[in-house]
């Protein structure tokens, strides 16, 4: 008996040994990556990142997983940059212009009329890129991939016609920039990620907004507001970023694998932001929204805004906001 028992006993061990000789070898092998990201799940953004981390999961044969947290779940929009420097995540979306008070270089893109189109914003992007790319690296952070939102309109309750009638609006800021406009206009300036952005609007805190026909969508603002003005002001861009330390500790071939699958997905999500610019506008009058161009008035007053801000710009990037908007003009 004791003999039978003891001879069990060290075959289990045994198999138990060579168990997890096994599953030590294959976690050792596997990486997991955290991935906050602040948009919802049924964003174009959000659906280009899940492709992206399948591309990514099929490259290394499943030994780079990415775990995603969508729509500010897991760590709060403002605060995902700061996790992916600390490395509590490695990997993570973020709208950069968010962060143009820390650096001018990181809110180019949110400029109004300084890039309206997606050619215009292909271009800008490619003039900010090495700015940006030296920023981030300034930082520890890794640029993977960056798309651009369609461009950017007005959405209120009833058609404005000139930028006075913003004067006094409840406006609902997502950057800097946008927070520069409504003081501009002597709006009153406030401050929600879209994943508030319903709430926002639905208990009254703000009344109007400036943002893309795709995040009309998602926020279903038809429930809200009733006019659209098409103004294509600027096309803002998320940025995905990779904390360094963790970049660099991955093999040669899964990074080979991971900067594949970031090129693929920022041709993407170009294509699909511009589709979506289509689909989303169509969305809006579909649900019963009125979307109008902007009138002449509204066009040249936003356009002097602009300017201002223009102005401004300029006169807190420096030397390398000079050479940024030089590259991009040229
Ligand atoms: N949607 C995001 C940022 C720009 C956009 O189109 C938002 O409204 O928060």
């Amino acid at each position: 008996m004791r003999t039978f028992k003891g001879g069990r006993s060290a075959a289990a061990a045994i198999l138990a040994a060579t168990l997890f000789v096994a599953f030590a070898g294959a976690a050792a092998a596997q990486t997991t990556w955290t991935m906050p990201t602040p948009y919802p799940d049924g964003n174009f953004h959000t659906k280009n990142d899940i492709a992206f981390i399948a591309d990514v999961d099929k490259a290394t044969s499943g030994k780079l997983k990415i775990e995603l947290h969508s729509n500010g779940s897991l760590v709060k929009h403002p605060e995902i940059k700061a996790a992916v420097r600390r490395g509590t995540a490695q990997i993570g979306e973020i709208l950069i212009s968010l962060h143009a008070n820390e650096s001018p270089i990181f809110g180019v893109d949110s400029i109004p009329f300084l890039a309206t189109g997606y050619d215009a914003a292909k271009k800008l992007y490619a003039a900010q890129k090495p700015f940006l790319e030296k920023k981030l690296a300034d930082e520890g952070l890794v640029l993977l991939y960056s798309v651009p939102w369609p461009p950017q309109g007005i959405f209120a309750r009833k058609e404005i016609k000139s930028m006075e009638e913003l004067k006094g609006l409840k406006f609902r800021t997502y950057n800097p920039a946008t927070q520069a406009i409504a003081k501009e206009v002597g709006a009153i300036p406030t401050q929600v990620e879209q994943a508030d952005l319903a709430t926002a609007f639905s208990t009254g805190r703000v009344e109007a907004t400036i943002t893309s026909p795709a995040t009309g969508v998602d926020s279903k603002m038809w429930d809200f507001v009733t006019v659209y003005h098409d103004t294509q002001a600027w096309l803002p861009r998320n940025v995905v970023i990779v904390n360094k330390a963790a970049f660099d500790a991955l093999s040669a071939d899964e990074k080979k694998a991971l900067l594949e699958a970031a090129k693929a997905a920022e041709a993407r999500g170009w294509a699909a932001s511009a589709d979506i610019t289509v689909s989303a506008t169509k969305a809006l009058a579909d649900n019963k929204m009125t979307v109008v161009a902007p009138t002449p008035e509204l066009k040249k007053g936003f356009e002097q805004v602009g300017a201002r801000i223009t102005e401004e710009w300029v006169a807190k990037a420096g030397p390398d906001g000079k050479a940024l908007l030089e590259a991009y003009r040229k």
